[in-house]
């Protein structure tokens, strides 16, 4: 192996959820706000809410089918070092270990999942993102894809957000299928953000970074060796990657991480790709193309799989999400391989990246190391130096 061979050092970039812990019962901030909830919806609910249930009637804790949470996670909001004035903000499952995108969540439909925000980010720099002094200062958790009650719903709205410095526990329902009644389930690609920085629908907290993926599998799926995050944003940017100088991947050695999508050749990539911002966009992956299904695989027969597109770009809306699944180097072998934005517009203006493919053994390939001016057969053209570390 050579000195800039790549070691697999860990199993992902995905993170587990914690291990499993008694979910924590509704906190005293809740309560209030249950109670100020039911105060504000008996003033407008003239129209017919029912009030005279109590909470437990009015606003059910858990959706239907979720008796008590599986599993529970710890999730912190903090505050990331500023970039010159930009204010960054970022979940994890550990105060240090927070970043954007935030951990990726893995759900199996049937589960029930109790995740507990704790909002470390100090009142003053919310109140420096808020654009309306009346809006409340506070985090919050909004999920797309699976189920919630509207007490977590991570709405001001709904008086589901979390003031600085207090928790609250919010219950996510992967649900299944439903045959019977022709409701799909809620196995796919999803998404999770704030909702409540800077306004009532959290366009400063997505902006700064309060976002992160969300796949619900069914059992059986196939399971991916690595998964990455690839959300397009407003000014061109991928994972809000705005500059050269955010790019943390070491051209050297690369490891796996938010701005270094690394894999080995045969290994199972998974993207989650979402739309942020007010852009549409494009994911494009050179080399690589994929059956447009739900897990990006197609069985069956000939003339079966020939009703499912094959597809190496998809497009992407604000607030869309999807997941590719490809096998790294599928016969077209290790390289430095592209990925991006076909608005040419946007991808002329820094919205690519690339995916290192190594060999079997982990060794980087010939032809540009970390450089992004990989062609599709794979190997950098000799003394291309435009676009290194442009990783956005
Ligand atoms: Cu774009």
């Amino acid at each position: 192996m050579t000195a800039s061979a790549w070691r697999l050092t860990d199993d992902g970039p995905a993170p587990e959820p914690a291990a499993a812990q008694p979910a924590r019962s509704g906190s005293t901030t809740r309560r209030m706000l249950v109670v100020a909830a039911i105060v504000v919806l008996s003033l407008v609910g003239a129209g017919g809410f029912a009030v005279a249930g109590g909470a437990a009637a009015l606003l059910p804790e858990r959706p239907e089918g979720c008796n008590q949470p599986d599993r529970s996670v710890q999730l912190y909001a903090v505050e990331l070092p500023r970039d010159g004035n930009q204010i960054r903000l970022g979940y994890g499952l550990t105060p240090e270990t927070a970043s954007y995108p935030g951990p990726t969540m893995e759900m199996i439909e049937g589960e029930c999942l109790a995740v507990t925000l704790h909002n470390q980010v100090p009142a003053a720099t919310l109140e420096q993102l808020r654009t309306d002094p009346t809006h409340p200062l506070g985090v919050s958790l909004h999920v797309h894809g699976v189920k919630y009650t509207q007490l977590s719903d991570g709405t001001a709205q709904s008086f589901s957000y979390v003031p600085p410095g207090q928790s609250r526990t919010y219950t996510w329902y992967a649900k299944k299928r439903d045959r019977t009644a022709g409701t799909p389930g809620t196995a796919g690609y999803w998404w999770y953000h704030d909702h409540v920085v800077g306004g009532p629908h959290g366009t400063k907290g997505i902006s700064s970074g309060l976002f992160g993926g969300l796949v619900v599998r069914r059992v059986g799926d196939p399971k991916p060796d690595r998964t990455y995050m690839s959300v397009f944003g407003d000014q061109q940017s991928i994972n809000l990657r705005r500059g050269a100088a955010a790019d943390t991947c070491d051209p050297v050695n690369p490891q796996p991480g938010p701005t270094c999508i690394v894999a080995k050749k045969g290994e199972r990539v998974e993207f989650i790709v979402v739309g942020i911002g007010n852009d549409m966009h494009t994911f494009h992956i050179h080399g690589h193309s994929w059956a447009d299904t739900r897990t990006g695989v197609v069985t069956g027969t000939n003339a079966e799989a020939d009703q499912v597109p094959t597809v190496d770009n998809k497009t992407v809306g604000p607030g869309d999400s999807f997941g590719v699944q490809i096998i790294a180097g599928d016969s077209v072998g290790p390289g430095h391989w592209m990925i991006h934005c076909h608005m040419q517009f946007h991808s002329d203006a820094g919205m690519y990246t690339t995916m290192h493919v190594l060999d079997e053994n982990g060794n980087m390939p010939p032809g540009g190391g970390h450089e992004h001016s990989a062609t599709s057969s794979g190997a950098a053209p000799a003394g291309s130096g435009a676009g290194v570390h442009q990783h956005k």
